[in-house]
């Protein structure tokens, strides 16, 4: 019988559903050396969490986090609240002795971030950030071409985030878009995943220069802060974040690279993407084709060059991808946030470093302050050190 990972998942909204769905399907799909045990769900409001409780599988519900971090039959402790309250509850957690999985990005400052690294750090807990697209099939197979040579010398790292669910005026003021909740923006929600995949397939990034624009100042007030629905507010409110990013970075390899991040981009969903070119080749990534990877090798004859587009469904040999269907019966963006939790219960299992942890949460928030800084003064910043 397989050692029991109690988890307290705390917040139960749009994460803590992708989240739910994460511990629910791990266990049926993959042969775990551990097994979840859905065992409370936290949120402040007690009406609604008791319901998303029932909806999304939790065997209970509880109102106040602190309790729950404190019981001893929880081992796990996983944080999708807002963003103002990621430091408090995963530090908590730690110094309670729990390992902690924590939503992106990991905290509103680099002191928190700082703070909690060196608290999970020093409790020896396991610790993990949900940077889920390094969790894809096609990404650990960009990985594993970088690291095999096959496109040589990095030269650029190119990435947009593009979304567009903002772009109407009149859309409501909602947490995402008030700096006291949220952080940032565009840099925080969007860039900080192109941050990570920078960090994961091309290296540490040491300065950059970059631009945040706010394009539309005012919104209607929301009535509910979280709801993403208009409200026909006649009251407006300035909006306090970024609309749309873009920065240059160069990277300790001597690589260069551009980032752009916004939700001003109409058309565009979900379009996170980049490309990175390298001596011998190139690799492209689009998540709305995410069981694709697009590679060209300029090692291949001149009569066959040319971008392939393989299918990660294919061959058996990516990651993860055994463990769900058949070769191209695809996966999707869900399947990111299984394989993020099966990589967290294997590293719970075996006594082995979580990933991305919170040390990599704590190197994108010291490149999210350096872009912040850099548009604030319109110089180049440095990348301070962890
Ligand atoms: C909303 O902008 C959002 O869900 C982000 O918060 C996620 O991190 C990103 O993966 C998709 O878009």
């Amino acid at each position: 019988m397989a050692k029991k990972v109690n988890v307290a998942l705390i917040g139960y909204k749009f994460m803590g559903k992708a989240h739910s769905n994460a511990f629910r399907q791990a266990p049926v799909f993959f042969d775990l050396d551990v097994e979840p045990v859905m065992k409370v769900l936290v949120g402040r409001d007690e009406a609604g969490v008791k319901a998303a409780a029932e909806k999304l599988g939790w065997e209970s519900y509880a109102t106040d986090y602190r309790e729950v971090v404190n019981r001893p039959d929880i081992d796990l402790v996983d944080i999708v609240t807002g963003n103002t309250s990621h430091a408090e509850i995963a530090i908590a957690a730690a110094k309670a002795g729990k390992h902690v999985f924590c939503e992106k990005p990991l905290a509103m400052t680099v002191g928190e971030a700082r703070e909690m690294t060196q608290v999970a750090e020093k409790a020896g807990v396991k610790h993990c950030v949900n940077f889920n697209y390094r969790k894809l099939p096609s990404i650990q197979l960009a990985k594993r071409l970088i690291d095999e040579g096959a496109i040589g010398r990095i030269f650029h790292w190119r990435s947009v985030y593009l979304q567009d669910w903002i772009v109407d005026p009149e859309f409501p003021l909602v947490w995402r878009l008030n700096k006291a909740e949220a952080g940032s923006g565009a840099l925080g929600d969007l860039a900080a995943h192109s941050i990570d995949l920078a960090h994961f397939l091309v290296g540490d990034i040491t300065a950059v220069t970059g631009h945040m624009e706010t394009f539309i100042k005012e919104r209607p007030v929301a009535t509910s802060m979280s709801g993403l629905v208009a409200t026909g507010s006649e009251e407006r409110a300035p909006v306090t974040v970024d609309d749309g990013t873009i920065f240059l970075a160069r990277f300790a390899n001597g690589a260069i690279g551009t980032f752009e991040a916004t939700r001003f981009a109409p058309g565009h969903r979900n379009g996170n993407m980049f490309e990175i070119n390298g001596s011998e080749g190139s690799i492209r990534f689009n998540v709305e084709r995410l069981n694709e990877l697009e590679f060209y090798s300029r090692r291949d004859p001149a009569h066959a060059q040319g971008f392939r587009t393989i299918s990660v469904t294919e061959g058996g040999e990516h990651r993860w991808i055994n463990a769900w269907w058949p070769a191209g019966h695809i996966i999707g963006w869900e399947h990111s946030f299984t394989h993020q939790v099966v990589d967290l219960l294997e590293a719970i299992a075996q006594d082995k470093p979580a990933t991305p942890d919170f040390r990599d949460g704590l190197r994108v928030q010291l490149v999210l302050d350096a872009v912040e800084r850099s548009a604030q003064s319109g110089q180049w910043v440095s990348i301070e050190k962890e």
